[in-house]
C-alpha cells in the first residue's frame, strides 16, 4: 500500500507558525469540504468505512492520534502528531481512527461534498467492493 505522507512547510519567525494550504499546489486536489474532529471520547475508534470515491487529506493540528489504513492487502498505522504533517487517503481505503490524545484536533480536508451513500461501512462489503 503506498501512503503519501505530506510534511508542509511552516512560514515560522519569531511570532510563531503558520501553514497555508493551498489546493492543487500543497494539496493534490480541489477542495471541497474542510471538517475537524476534537474532544474524542477516551478510547473510542472513529470511522471504520471507506469511500468509493473520496481523497482526503488528515493532519491533526493539535495533539496526536493514530490512523489505521487497509486496502484490503495490507494495514498499516500511521501516528499523527505534528500540526505541519499530513497523510493522503484516496478512494478504496478503509480507515480508523484512534488513540485520540485528550486535546487532539484532527483535520480533514476533502475532495467532494458529504454524501452518505458513498460510505461503506461495513468491512465484509469493502473487502468485496474491492475484489469486484
Ligand atoms: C472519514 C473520517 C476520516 C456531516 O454532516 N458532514 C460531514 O462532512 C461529515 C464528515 C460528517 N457529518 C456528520 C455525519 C454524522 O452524523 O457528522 C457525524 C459524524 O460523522 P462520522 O460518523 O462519519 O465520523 P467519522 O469520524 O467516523 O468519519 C469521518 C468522515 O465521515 C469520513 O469521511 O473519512 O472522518
Amino acid at each position: 500500500m503506498e501512503i503519501k505522507k505530506y510534511i508542509f512547510e511552516p512560514h515560522g519567525d519569531d511570532r510563531g507558525q503558520l501553514v497555508a494550504l493551498e489546493e492543487l499546489k500543497d494539496i493534490p486536489f480541489d477542495v471541497k469540504r474542510v471538517y475537524y474532529m476534537y474532544d474524542t471520547t477516551p478510547g473510542v475508534t472513529r470511522g471504520k468505512h471507506a469511500h468509493k470515491c473520496l481523497q482526503q487529506i488528515m493532519i491533526c493540528v493539535h495533539g496526536s492520534c493514530k490512523v489505521l489504513l487497509d486496502d484490503g492487502k495490507e494495514k498499516e498505522i500511521f501516528l499523527l502528531d505534528k500540526p505541519n504533517e499530513g497523510i493522503y487517503i484516496s478512494n478504496d481505503i478503509w480507515r480508523e481512527m484512534f488513540d485520540f490524545s485528550t486535546d487532539a484536533v484532527l483535520m480533514v480536508l476533502a475532495s467532494e461534498l458529504y454524501d452518505e451513500s458513498d460510505y461503506i461501512r461495513d468491512y465484509n462489503q469493502f473487502i468485496e467492493y474491492i475484489e469486484r
